[in-house]
């Protein structure tokens, strides 16, 4: 991914020094560098909030923050934004700490040739880009483009924190295409991943902005119903189940139905405990005929005693 024009946000309260660095991407002609600069660490916050930029170029010693610090505090609000630390220190050991704090690379401020820093700001970039990139494939299922089961680990342990501390409940639900094994025999494999992408995309399209919908299985789902009580939790799986039922079939012998089981999550569940309640909830949801949804209530009585 070539980087022809790039925002820099230049962090710097020596004029000197910024009119230096200035002039460095004036005469660097293979990018166009559009410089922004912040005298203070405050100033800089600022900026960030108003526009997005590329990269920061930092000095690790502001008249508001000091070294490291510095790093940390752009690092609490954006883990995205690639740092680059220029510093009047010339030991290494400093330049290490700053990337341990959060920083992508480090430069003597005794080191500012030219080619140098215009060389680390490019790389710094397009590697924080390629690391994001791999990020979010990472959590992302291939062959629909719905989450996968890490990013749904992930919602869950987060979900689970935010009960625990502030009490707002969550629920979760498995999805399962009925028969689908039939789909396979009669369309073959290809037919049978088409079905797979509707159904992701009728779960992605229904459920709320709040909610995380993600492939587990084959033909298996799971939805994270966020800020989620178990009284609402019955019709927010009838939509799901009705969406699908209602979706143009892909041939005409092929109908496709869902079963969906789901359970409150309470504060003493993991991940394990409280998606066995939901499995157990669609067994019994195949059991009565499929194309049905069931909700395990064995738990109410602990949910009372965890809302009181
Ligand atoms: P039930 O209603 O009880 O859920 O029956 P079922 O046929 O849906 O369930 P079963 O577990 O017997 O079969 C699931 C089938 O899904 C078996 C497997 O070959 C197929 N499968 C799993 N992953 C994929 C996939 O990615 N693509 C396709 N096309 N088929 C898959
Ligand atoms: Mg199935």
């Amino acid at each position: 991914m070539p980087i022809e024009s790039l925002r820099l946000l230049l962090v710097e309260d020596n004029d000197l020094d910024a009119m230096f660095i200035t002039r460095v991407f004036e005469r660097a002609t293979v990018i166009d560098a559009q410089i922004e600069r912040a005298s203070s660490l405050g100033e800089a916050f600022e900026k960030l909030g108003q526009s997005d930029f590329d990269i920061v170029l930092l000095d690790l010693g502001l008249p508001d923050s000091n070294g490291l610090q510095s790093i940390r505090a752009i690092r609490e609000r954006t883990t995205s934004i690639p740092i680059v630390v220029q510093t009047g220190d010339d030991r290494i050991e400093t330049g290490f700490a700053a990337i341990e704090a959060g920083a992508q690379d480090f430069l003597s401020k005794h080191d500012l040739k030219d080619h140098l820093l215009t060389r680390l700001t490019v790389h710094a970039i397009l590697r924080q880009r390629q690391m994001l990139e791999l990020q979010e494939a990472s959590l992302r299922d291939s062959m629909t483009g719905i989450a996968n089961r890490r990013c749904c680990d992930i919602e869950f342990k987060r979900r689970s924190e935010i009960l625990s501390h502030d009490g707002v409940p969550f629920c979760v639900g498995i999805v399962d295409i009925d028969h689908f094994k039939s789909v396979n025999d009669s369309g073959g494999h290809d037919l049978g991943d088409r079905v797979i992408r509707q159904v992701a995309r009728s779960l992605r399209d229904t459920c709320r902005p709040k909610d995380l919908v993600a492939r587990i299985g084959g033909e298996e789902f799971a939805v994270i119903f966020s800020d989620t009580t178990i009284d609402e939790l019955g019709s927010l799986q009838q939509k799901h189940r009705r969406a699908i039922e209602e979706l143009e079939s892909l041939t005409e012998e092929i109908k496709v139905t869902v079963s969906i089981g789901a359970t409150c999550v309470l504060a003493s569940d993991d991940n394990r405990s409280a998606f066995q309640r939901a499995d157990s909830a669609l067994y019994t949801a195949k059991k009565a005929g499929r194309n049905q949804c069931r909700i395990e209530t064995a738990i109410r009585p602990a949910i009372n005693g965890q809302i009181a």
